[in-house]
């Protein structure tokens, strides 16, 4: 990775939110910032033309000058057009929160999907920047309809771009297609579906390869995993079940991001069970937590229940009982994905959660319908067999449609 060097600009100020400056600057040294200096202002009404007073932009721009500083950093979203003053002004690339964020996805998306994903979202977001330069530029040029070279050109370059986003959307359709296929088949299969999803950094992957002894991408960055992973995780009682690791939520969690993301979100749309990842060793756990909720409820997946893991326990100071005061989100677990603890409640918790996908039957079959012992071997989890000299007595759970189907073909007395 390359890396370059940086300074953040964030303000306090009532009409927009500037977040948590730990955060954007782990942001930045995800993407290869070497954050040299941070500035803050207070700012009780914003400047249309530049954002921050012209002040704080000549001491930022000297500090440019003097220090080889690349790329300014700034904690907000900017209008093209603030943009483009700043650039002029402080000689530098001016870079706001959403180009950051998606700057850091074109960096790591690995498949093929994410990378269509990610151009897509490059595209909509230049696409809406360049709407706005447009107007910005005829304002400039007086008149109505009054329309300059640079308008022309801009026209052009649009139309190019939509027609680049058509041409990806179709390629992502055709990927989802095959998706779908392979989502029907799960289905059909009746193996539960469990996605992870939380805060960036939360500890998914992690958590995803202790439960399925597997070696996803695990990094102490942000959106680390992008492409979701799919694996089969083995119950207690030898019951399936299919668990997705997602990409991360983060707050304001740009809009262009999440449309280009759809697929990816499905997945967890489309679950019998989330597991909520909450990192409880930063301060922030609880904003993260109501910040992840939000996207879910955005996503459609508000109904889904959700198991609420509160990880990294082995890095917290604060005592266990201490940790339980708190007011929380239920039902809850606290473990370390890392240390592998609380690995077996968790899974006690998961077949709890999922235990009315599957019915239990008892069934009474004689030898001459063998095909039906066959079938529950393969289609079911036996709980017991006992042996009669001309029929077996046979404890089974089966997937609920399963059970539904088999019981519409069996002779009376079979079902006890
Ligand atoms: N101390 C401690 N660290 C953990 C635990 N679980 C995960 N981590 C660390 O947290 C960092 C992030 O872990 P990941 O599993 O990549 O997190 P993620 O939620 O998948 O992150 P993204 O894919 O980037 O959204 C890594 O450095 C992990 O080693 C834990 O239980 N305890
Ligand atoms: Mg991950």
């Amino acid at each position: 990775m390359t890396t370059y060097r940086a300074v953040i600009v964030e303000i306090q100020n009532n009409e927009i939110v500037s977040g948590n400056i730990e955060e954007i600057k782990s942001l930045a040294e995800t993407s290869g910032a070497q954050v040299i200096q941070v500035f803050s202002q207070n700012l009780k009404k914003l400047i249309p033309s530049t954002c921050i007073g012209s002040g704080k932009v000549q001491e930022i721009k000297e500090f440019v000058k003097n220090n080889d500083i690349e790329t300014v950093i700034f904690d907000m979203e900017l209008s093209p057009s603030q943009e483009s003053n700043l650039e002029d002004e402080i000689k530098a690339n001016i870079v706001d929160r959403t180009g950051l964020i998606i700057e850091i996805f074109a960096q790591r998306a690995r498949t093929k999907e994410g990378k269509i994903q990610v151009d897509l979202a490059q595209l909509s977001y230049l696409l809406s920047r360049l709407k706005g330069k447009g107007i910005d530029m005829s304002r400039l040029g007086g008149g109505i309809g009054t329309r300059g070279p640079g308008e022309m050109k801009l026209e052009a370059d649009r139309r190019t771009i939509k027609d680049k986003i058509a041409k990806l959307k179709q390629e992502l359709k055709l990927i989802e297609k095959n998706r779908d296929l392979h989502r029907k088949y799960r289905e059909k299969k009746n193996i539960p579906q469990i996605a992870i999803a939380g805060y960036t950094n939360a500890g998914k992957s992690t958590l995803l390869n202790l439960l399925t002894s597997s070696d996803a991408f695990v990094e102490d960055k942000l959106f680390a995993t992008l492409d979701p992973t799919t694996r089969r995780i083995k119950l207690s009682t030898g019951k399936q079940a299919i668990i997705t690791d997602t990409v991360g939520f983060i707050q304001r969690l740009p809009h262009h991001l999440v449309d280009a993301f759809k697929s990816t979100f499905e997945e967890i749309k489309e679950a019998d069970l989330i597991l909520h990842v909450i990192d409880i060793s930063t301060t922030e756990f609880n904003h993260h937590t109501n910040v992840v909720k939000e996207v879910l409820k955005e996503l459609g997946a508000e109904h889904i229940p959700v198991i609420y893991v509160y990880n990294k326990i082995d890095a917290v100071e604060i005592p266990k009982e201490t940790f339980l005061r708190y007011p929380k989100q239920r039902p809850f677990i606290m473990m370390s994905a890392l240390k592998g603890l609380g690995q077996e409640e968790l899974l006690k918790k998961i077949e709890e959660s999922l235990s009315s996908f599957w019915e239990k039957l008892t069934l009474k079959i004689g030898h001459v319908d063998s095909w039906i012992l066959s079938f529950l071997l393969s289609n079911g989890y036996i709980i017991s067999q006992d042996e009669k000299e001309d029929y077996t007595v046979i404890e089974v759970e089966l997937p609920v449609s399963v059970a539904g189907k088999l019981k519409k073909s069996l002779k009376p007395g079979q079902l006890l």
